[in-house]
């Protein structure tokens, strides 16, 4: 049942660059009253916009680069992938990328360069980003790849090329494996979709660099499952405020503090929701939400949208807001490619 497999994936790459585009507006805001995020929205609806189109920010960049290399190489290759990073940094600066992120990209860009992880390894006193790049960019792999253990390696790596902190990295695999399961049509079955994250964080995260790092920051052991177990309990509760969910899942620029939340919208949003409109269906309802919990608006969109897009397929997103996206046409063609490599993999 659900949509066919390729409106999954169209859903999911236009998901992905629409959340981005969209949520944009939000970028950074502390509060964001619902009625602002409805009416953001409604203007998307009229045939003339005055404010023109909605430009992509570093999350499309990086992601339309992961698509790229995956099509042309055909696999996984990390030189082509640090080298594309740097190309698209080096003609388009100013796409909103994270303050630390723009020393890896320039020295991605030394040809003399032979260890394309060096850079990101040296990042902040040599322990790593722990910024949610990496997992903004992840959706392709899912799109790439059937097999869910090549999913988990190459999202990895392919996020560690700017995020060598296991909970920068680690937000990108279980980014990556959200957009799986979806694909498949696993958030027919809610609660067995978010066991299955929990179960996969568990092995994920039982290694030594991902326990020091997690001491080394004061956060729990396994601190992705400890998030995922609060997006458990929210789910079981018959209410939650958005003050909840910022305190305790978090709104912010850490992977920590944005990919579970990404993942409790397409949840929380799978029913109608007070103060949505009727109309809305699941994928409207989603972008909606994560525009009002404010913080990295932009990038928890993108990534709840790569989600709800694999999980409610093309159908689903509104041509009229695709229409004023930067990107989504391109989106969809490369998602039609994708799904060709995915049934070759
Ligand atoms: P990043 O790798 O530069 O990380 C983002 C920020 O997180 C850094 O600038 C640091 O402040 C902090 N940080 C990361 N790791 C560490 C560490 N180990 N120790 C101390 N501080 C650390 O950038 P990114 O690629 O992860 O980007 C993350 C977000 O920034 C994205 O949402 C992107 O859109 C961008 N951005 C966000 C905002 C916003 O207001 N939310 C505004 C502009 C840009
Ligand atoms: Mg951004
Ligand atoms: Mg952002």
């Amino acid at each position: 049942g659900g949509p066919a497999l390729l409106s999954r994936f169209r859903g999911a790459l236009v998901g992905a660059v629409l959340g981005d585009c969209v949520g944009g507006e939000f970028e950074g805001a502390e509060e964001v009253p619902l009625e602002r995020v409805l009416q953001h929205l409604s203007a998307l609806e009229r045939e003339e916009r005055g404010e023109g189109i909605l430009q992509y920010s570093d999350d499309t960049a990086m992601t339309r680069c992961v698509v790229q290399s995956l099509l042309t190489r055909g696999v996984f290759d990390q030189q082509d992938l640090a080298r594309r990073f740097a190309e698209e940094y080096r003609s388009a600066p100013g796409r909103g990328y994270g303050s630390g992120v723009v020393q890896v990209l320039q020295k991605l860009a030394s040809p003399r360069l032979s260890d394309v992880f060096q850079p990101a390894r040296a990042q902040f006193g040599g322990r790593g980003s722990f910024g949610n790049g990496g997992a903004m960019r992840s959706a392709p792999f899912a799109l790439a790849f059937s097999d869910p253990a090549q999913v988990k390696k190459y999202s990895r790596l392919g996020a560690m090329l700017t995020h060598y902190c296991s909970l920068g990295y680690n937000g990108a695999v279980l980014q990556a494996l959200a957009v799986h399961l979806a694909l498949q049509g696993a958030l027919e079955v809610p609660q067995a979709f978010i066991n299955s994250l929990i179960s996969e964080m568990e092995d994920i995260e039982a290694e030594d660099q991902a326990f020091s790092d997690a001491r080394a920051l004061n956060e729990p052991e396994f601190p992705f499952c400890t998030r995922l177990r609060r997006v458990k309990e929210f789910m079981e509760r018959s209410s939650v405020s958005i003050e909840e969910v910022t305190s305790e899942l978090g709104n912010g620029i850490a992977a920590l503090h944005s990919v579970p939340t990404a993942i409790f919208c397409v949840l929380h949003c799978l029913e109608p929701q007070p103060g949505l409109p009727d109309c809305y269906g699941g994928f409207e309802r989603t972008v909606a939400y994560c525009l009002a919990l404010g913080g990295d608006t932009d990038t928890i969109a993108c990534m709840a949208g790569a989600i709800a897009g694999a999980h409610y397929g093309i159908e689903a997103v509104p041509p009229a807001w695709q229409r004023w996206c930067e990107g989504a046409e391109e989106a969809e063609v490369w998602a039609e490619h994708l799904h060709q490599l995915y049934l070759r993999s």
